[in-house]
């Protein structure tokens, strides 16, 4: 009884593809290679002191294509453990293939659009995460469910309130994704999002116009990216006061349990108006009303509306420039306690500077572009929710060309690569490299600042690092995880994501975990365990508890198919 019932898990467990492979020893991207796309793969070696290893590699008919050995062994910077790097890229027949080590093997794909069915998934995922309307056939795929959370009934929380809407007031605010793991929508992390989501769109606005993503927008003459983004905007737009300030969250008082969305009851509040929330909002709307300027016809007074929305909210933040979501703060004042996201900063310069800088080219008025300049920050900072300058100072480097900081940034992870990267990388090298988000806000972000090094230079440099870092996410890394669900031969399979635990079909493909976090929040306050003495670069648990290493969310996931569609436009 046992065997057979272990034996039909197995057979289960491979129809659904999501059965971790063990192979240690080889780290690949296990997703796929274009035809000339630099080749590599990490294997591990006994010692500091292996000579380089033998290694070959057999098309599907067992021809031999490429023989040779490993580098010279090097020392993970982070870790400390011994690996060497087999380039193979002189495999460039589009095919099946199979690279051979001493002590395992893996299969590899090298095709003209290894990133498209990734790019596709990893928009789509934003489909599910639609709160308040069913997700149905033919778009679900497979993942169809009710509708959950209507949020046509939320109420003014008592943080929030104001003579015009006192607390208690029902406000409609439905529509929208849902955040993340948990179904709480959060505008700060809503902004940067679109943020990401309009520059990618803006980058390559001929491969987004043809890529057609099966949602129940798919038949409007708007490319679907821009309609399931509008789906967010829209909700985003709900989230305005009458004063033009911007209620920072809509959220349960404290997070759901792992059910699904229609089986959730909670009261939904919105929660007080903050800088950063007018001040993303702003950008946001700014950004929108230019991009969707040629679809006024589909979306009639759109744009005029989000012009108002934009400069409204702008307005309001200049005149309230420091009022911050501390949540602790906020609770000794207000009930009831709210206990979910923060999205807590406490500077909100790179807020003005995006916000004032996407007015100013939404408007042309120099008022702007003086308070953008004000704010412009003196050090280059990768862009995350929590600091949206790169977001301007990428608008501006369009137009100027000053594209000098953004090299200068990028040169020392440049030269790791040929120095002492053991994943073939410019990230993955450093202990701070590892933090909550990391797989997105380090590696995806850095991948799509080369893209956009390469866009102004032409430089091939930029984009062979960008793809690095996509094999990073896909493989060549210290875990050996394929990041992104539905994906690989050692796929992430339990994410901390509600949707997915509670649906009948399990995980949802086309999300990206978060990633190793060497802090392991989880850890302190929730008895996640993870095993002793992991370095950084390992510190993640494939394990549905794990939220501080292995969530998903909508502004990681953007930076995902920001970077994926970048490397898939240029296969064409
Ligand atoms: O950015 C720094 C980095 O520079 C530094 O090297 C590193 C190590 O100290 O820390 C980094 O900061 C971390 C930051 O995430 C990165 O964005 C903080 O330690 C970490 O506490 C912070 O975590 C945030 C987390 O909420 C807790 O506040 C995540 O960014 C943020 O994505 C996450 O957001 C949650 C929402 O609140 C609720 N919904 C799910 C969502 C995802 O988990
Ligand atoms: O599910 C929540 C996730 O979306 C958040 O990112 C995380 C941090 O705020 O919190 C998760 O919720 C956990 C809560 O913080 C503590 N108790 C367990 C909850 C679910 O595992």
């Amino acid at each position: 009884m046992k065997k057979s019932l272990l034996l039909f898990a197995a057979i289960g467990a491979l129809l659904i593809g999501c059965r971790p492979v063990s192979n240690p020893e080889i780290r690949m991207n296990q997703v796929g290679f274009g035809p000339l796309q630099e080749k590599t793969a990490t294997i591990d070696v006994c010692c500091a002191e292996a000579q380089p290893y033998v290694a070959f590699v057999l098309a599907a008919n067992g021809d031999t294509v490429w023989s040779g050995t490993g580098s010279a062994t090097m020392l993970n910077p982070v870790s400390g453990k011994p690996r060497q790097v087999i380039d193979f890229s002189s495999v460039t027949e589009p095919g099946e293939y199979t690279l051979h080590v001493p002590f395992g093997q893996m299969n590899f794909t090298v095709c003209q659009h290894p990133y498209r069915e990734l790019t596709r998934k990893a928009l789509r995922a934003f489909y599910y995460q639609r709160a308040s309307m069913p997700i149905v056939e033919p778009y679900a795929e497979g993942y169809e469910r009710k509708a959950g959370h209507p949020d046509d009934h939320v109420l003014v929380h008592s943080s929030a309130a104001t003579a015009e809407r006192p607390e208690g007031t029902p406000l409609d605010c439905s529509g929208g994704w849902y955040d993340a793991g948990d179904y709480n929508k959060y505008i700060v992390n809503s902004g940067y999002t679109m943020g990401v989501w309009l520059m990618a769109y803006e980058m390559n606005k001929d491969y987004f116009d043809h890529l057609s993503l099966n949602i129940p927008e798919s038949e409007q003459p708007v490319p679907d990216m821009l309609a399931e983004a509008m789906y967010n905007i829209r909700w985003m737009m709900t989230m305005q006061d009458l004063d033009g300030g911007v209620y920072h969250k809509l959220t349960e008082a404290n997070f759901e349990g792992f059910i699904r969305p229609d089986e959730c009851e909670k009261t939904r509040y919105v929660v007080m108006k903050t800088t950063a929330a007018a001040l993303d909002y702003a950008a946001t709307m700014a950004l929108a009303a230019r991009v969707y300027a040629p679809y006024e016809e589909i979306y009639p007074g759109f744009c005029v509306e989000a012009t108002e929305a934009a400069l409204a909210a702008y307005g309001w933040a200049m005149a309230h420039p420091d009022v911050y979501y501390d949540q602790p703060k906020m609770n000794e004042l207000f009930k009831p306690e709210i206990t979910t996201g923060a999205y807590d900063d406490f500077d909100v310069t790179d807020e003005f500077y995006w916000a004032a800088t996407e007015l100013y080219l939404l408007t042309g008025d120099e008022m702007y572009k003086e308070e953008a300049m004000k704010h412009k920050p003196a050090t280059y900072i990768p862009a995350v929710w929590g600091n949206v300058a790169e977001l301007a100072s990428m608008e501006w480097m369009l137009r100027t060309n000053d594209v000098e900081p953004l090299l200068a940034h990028l040169k020392p992870y440049t030269d790791e690569v040929e120095t002492i990267s053991v994943h073939h990388s410019p990230y993955g090298n450093r202990e701070n490299d590892f933090f909550w988000g990391c797989n997105s806000e380090g590696c995806c972000w850095r991948g799509i600042e080369y893209l956009f090094a390469y866009k102004l230079t032409n430089n091939e440099q930029y984009l062979a690092n960008a793809q690095r870092c996509l094999n990073y996410i896909l493989g060549q890394n210290a875990t050996g995880y394929c990041y992104v669900t539905g994906f690989g031969q050692k796929p992430v399979c339990h994410p901390h994501h509600r949707l997915s635990y509670s649906h009948p079909k399990g995980t949802h493909p086309g999300f990206l975990a978060g990633g190793p976090n060497p802090m392991r929040q989880d850890a302190e306050t929730d008895g996640v365990k993870y095993p002793k003495d992991v370095p950084a670069d390992e510190s993640y648990l494939d394990y549905q508890p794990s939220y501080a290493s292995n969530e998903v969310t909508i502004n990681w996931n953007v930076t995902l198919f920001a970077l994926t569609a970048g490397l898939d436009a240029l296969s064409d």
